[in-house]
């Protein structure tokens, strides 16, 4: 278990480096060459409009979380209930069950991870 979050958090952040160098370089990189117009007005998008959800349970241990979302515009998900892990544990800080949120996702393959989630208030 240890190990794949570590894993992920590798790929996490090699993903990232990718994702700066295509931008900087206008190289595409990966396997979305011919979607890559789409992909970044999706991803403004995205960031302009997070997702709606309620904390159902949460465990800073192993950085998932379980959460009632409304539906995430940007990976296409309607509303459902659903465990999510999350790209950083230290986002987890002062969340705690029952707290309504305001998230993004990223979708990997059918794996989707939290990169950003604070109160909605
Ligand atoms: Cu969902």
């Amino acid at each position: 278990m240890k190990n794949t979050l570590k894993l992920s958090a590798i790929a996490l952040a090699l993903l990232g480096t990718s994702a700066a160098y295509a931008n900087d370089h206008t190289v595409h990189v990966g396997g979305h060459e011919h979607n890559h117009g789409a992909k970044e007005a999706k991803a403004s998008a995205a960031s302009a409009e997070m997702a709606d959800g309620e904390i159902r349970k949460i465990n800073k241990n192993t950085g998932k979380i379980t959460v009632k979302h409304g539906e995430i515009k940007s990976v296409e998900m309607p509303p459902m209930t659903m465990v999510f892990g999350v790209s950083d544990k230290a986002m987890l800080e002062g969340l705690k069950e029952g707290d309504k949120v305001k998230f993004n996702v990223k979708q990997e393959g059918s794996n989707y991870t939290v990169t950003e989630i604070k109160k909605a208030n």
